[in-house]
């Protein structure tokens, strides 16, 4: 290859690179405290390796002297995510970022590849400040979840023993493996939904109770002793049977009881 300083030449993209981590590694830190959840789960990143570089440009034809835009994963950057739905989110995240320009996206989630490959991908624009000035370098983040990553860092290996000849059973088994890890992460989908909507019943079941309680301590304030202890009763009874729908009701029996009491302490 032509003499050219390759350290000189991978420096913006080895920033690139570095900045990138640094950020997303941040934007997983900051989702985990403000919303106790990251949908990030860890963030890995790389430059391409010299010999990659000079394969793909050779299978892609693009001439040296045009590496920097007819190449566009010299600097990567990989975000592994728990659940599917994650990976749209941090999507949405990106594309509404200022410090980095969208080129463009490939969904092979929902168009995966022939050999089962699934990922998010998107293309950007970023500006590095080097000693040497001002760059913009392209970088591909590819946002996949871990499943994906498990299917892909395996295959990826496999295939680079094997030299892009893999065998046709084993490509064939390689397939229904990216099918299994994709069945997983349905899986993996419904039974968070589930968790989190038991959560949801279980907040709204003690926010129901509390508010009940609460409201009978209202009418003891408005000397509705009587209607208090009934309601108090009540309670009790549809309590010991876990019937939250009847402890719904009653508690906007008790509101509108208040409601009374407020008027009648009115007038
Ligand atoms: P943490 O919070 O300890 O996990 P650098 O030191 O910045 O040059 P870095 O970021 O360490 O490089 O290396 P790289 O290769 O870009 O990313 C590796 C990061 O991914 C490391 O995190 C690994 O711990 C994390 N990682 C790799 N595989 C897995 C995995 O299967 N599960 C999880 N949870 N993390 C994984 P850090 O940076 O050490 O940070
Ligand atoms: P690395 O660094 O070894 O991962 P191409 O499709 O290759 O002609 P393009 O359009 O740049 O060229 O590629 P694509 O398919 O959009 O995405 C490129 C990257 O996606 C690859 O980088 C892989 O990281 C990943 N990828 C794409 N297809 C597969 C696949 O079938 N299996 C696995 N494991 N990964 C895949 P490189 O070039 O392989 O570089």
């Amino acid at each position: 290859m032509d003499g050219r300083d390759w350290n000189l030449f991978l420096q913006p993209y080895e920033q690139a690179v570095e900045e990138l981590k640094v950020k997303f590694k941040t934007m997983r830190v900051e989702l985990k405290i403000r919303e106790a959840y990251a949908p990030i789960e860890f963030v890995t990143g790389r430059v391409k390796r010299i010999s990659s570089i000079l394969e793909k440009a050779k299978r892609l034809n693009v001439p040296s002297d045009q590496l920097d835009t007819g190449i566009e994963d010299i600097a990567g950057i990989r975000i592994m995510c728990q659940f599917v739905d994650d990976i749209h989110r941090v999507a949405g995240l990106i594309r509404t970022r200022k410090d980095l320009t969208l080129v463009y996206e490939k969904d092979y989630i929902t168009n995966f590849k022939d050999s089962g490959y699934r990922s998010y991908h998107m293309i950007v624009e970023y500006p590095v400040q080097t000693a040497l000035g001002y760059k913009i370098v392209l970088a591909e983040i590819q946002i996949r979840t871990l499943a994906m990553n498990f299917w892909a860092t395996i295959e990826h290996s496999l295939n680079y023993k094997f030299k892009e000849s893999l065998p046709e059973d084993v490509r064939d088994r390689l397939k229904k493996a990216a099918e299994a890890a994709a069945q997983l992460d349905t899986e993996m989908t419904s039974i968070r939904k589930e968790i989190l909507d038991a959560q949801t019943e279980f907040e709204e079941q003690s926010n129901v109770v509390s508010k009940v309680l609460n409201g009978i301590q209202d009418l003891y304030f408005y000397h509705r002793v009587r209607e208090a202890a009934q309601f108090q009763m009540k309670f009790n009874e549809k309590f010991e049977k876990e019937d939250y729908h009847e402890l719904n009701q009653l508690s906007l029996d008790i509101q509108a009881a208040i409601g009374k009491a407020k008027k009648g302490n009115q007038s």
